[in-house]
């Protein structure tokens, strides 16, 4: 595997043949996951805070962090002593590189789901704390960027999409939209991979926070015309928590992208339908209390993919991932 491939996304990925494709992917994918476990980091000048306990508040002080921690491995040397840094800024730097050099499902997607978001009722952005919304560091002389967008909107009580590029070539796009518990509404999650080698996964569900879909909202996805995927990817332990509608596919090329840029579309309008009409229990109501505890569970099972945290360790050390994942990825919902 050589990180500095060309990027061949102007070539449709139908044109690599499927057992090079995986051979590629699963070479990269090792390569992202080294046993390697970074020390905490080092903060050199200002101080992180993730989300002073909650990712909600307003609470812009950092102005600048330079974390360095060594790696204690390398695959190819055995022990070694690198250092990357990580710089953390407000501002300063542009929002991402420049979309040429994103892959364009993931941008597709951020524009798909932007437009959808868009139309939401009450849509209020929300500031993160310790200025997560750009996060721009190196990792052994590669550029890494995460871009955050979060918000509320009436019966949802937090939009998160992420935008981000991780080391080797690795292109992430992160969105969840977490209900409200006191309105009767599903978690919205959707996670897009992509590596120099094309993209690896691409998953979409209305995740149900009770023992099952609202029915507004099972009506609206079983009339969603399913197309036919033809890599379907077989779920990890972990994934009990998606609805029986969660599709989880990797794209063999255009046609199969466009497809799901149009899926994604078609659940969000189900989403935005049942957002549209729904009303809130009160915050004691049994059934806001039981949505609150689906929710919490729901965070968890998230929290046992190995596969994000590793990425994010690798990135930006143990410490910092953890608290990246407790507080911004997965927080739980404040008790109602
Ligand atoms: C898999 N997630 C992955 C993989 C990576 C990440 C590298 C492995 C790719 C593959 O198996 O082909 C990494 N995902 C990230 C990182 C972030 C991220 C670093 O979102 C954020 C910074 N994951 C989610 C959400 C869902 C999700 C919301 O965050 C679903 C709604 C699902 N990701 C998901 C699943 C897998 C995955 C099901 C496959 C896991 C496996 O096969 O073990």
């Amino acid at each position: 595997f050589n990180p500095s491939v060309e990027f061949p996304w102007t070539q449709p990925s139908a044109s690599f043949e499927h057992h090079v494709f995986k051979k590629v992917s699963e070479a990269f994918l090792t390569a992202s996951f080294p046993g390697t476990t970074a020390s905490a980091p080092e903060i050199k000048a200002g101080e992180c805070r993730i989300g002073d306990g909650g990712s909600h508040k307003v609470a812009a002080v950092v102005k600048s962090a330079v974390f360095e921690h060594r790696t204690g491995w390398d695959r190819s040397q055995g022990p070694v002593a690198k250092s990357h840094s990580v710089q953390l800024r407000i501002g300063l730097m542009p929002a991402s590189p420049s979309g040429q050099e994103m892959h364009p499902l993931v941008m597709a997607m951020a524009a798909r789901i932007r437009q959808c978001r868009d139309g939401f009722p009450e849509l209020n952005p929300l500031t993160l704390s310790g200025d997560l919304e750009e996060i721009i560091g190196t990792l052994d002389g590669e550029a890494l960027f995460i871009r955050n967008e979060v918000h509320s909107c009436r019966g949802l009580r937090k939009l998160h999409l992420e935008i981000a590029r991780l080391g080797l070539g690795l292109q992430i796009l992160h969105c969840v939209f977490f209900p409200d518990p006191r309105f009767d509404l599903p978690v919205f999650g959707a996670d897009i991979v992509a590596s120099p080698a094309g993209i690896s996964a691409a998953i979409i569900d209305l995740s149900p926070v009770g023992d099952q879909l609202p029915d507004r909202i099972r009506r609206g996805l079983e009339a969603a015309v399913i197309p036919a995927f033809e890599q379907v990817r077989e779920l990890p332990t972990w994934a009990t928590i998606f609805s029986p509608f969660v599709r989880f596919i990797r794209p063999v090329n255009q046609q199969e992208e466009d497809w799901f840029v149009e899926l994604v579309d078609g659940y969000l309008q189900v989403l935005g339908d049942a957002v549209q009409a729904a009303e809130p229990d009160d915050p004691g109501d049994p059934s806001t209390l039981s949505r609150y505890q689906g929710q919490v569970s729901y965070c968890r099972q998230q929290k046992r993919n190995d596969k994000t945290r590793r990425v994010l360790e690798k990135a930006f050390g143990t410490e910092w991932a953890d608290r990246y994942i407790e507080e911004l990825l997965f927080d739980e919902p404040p008790s109602p």
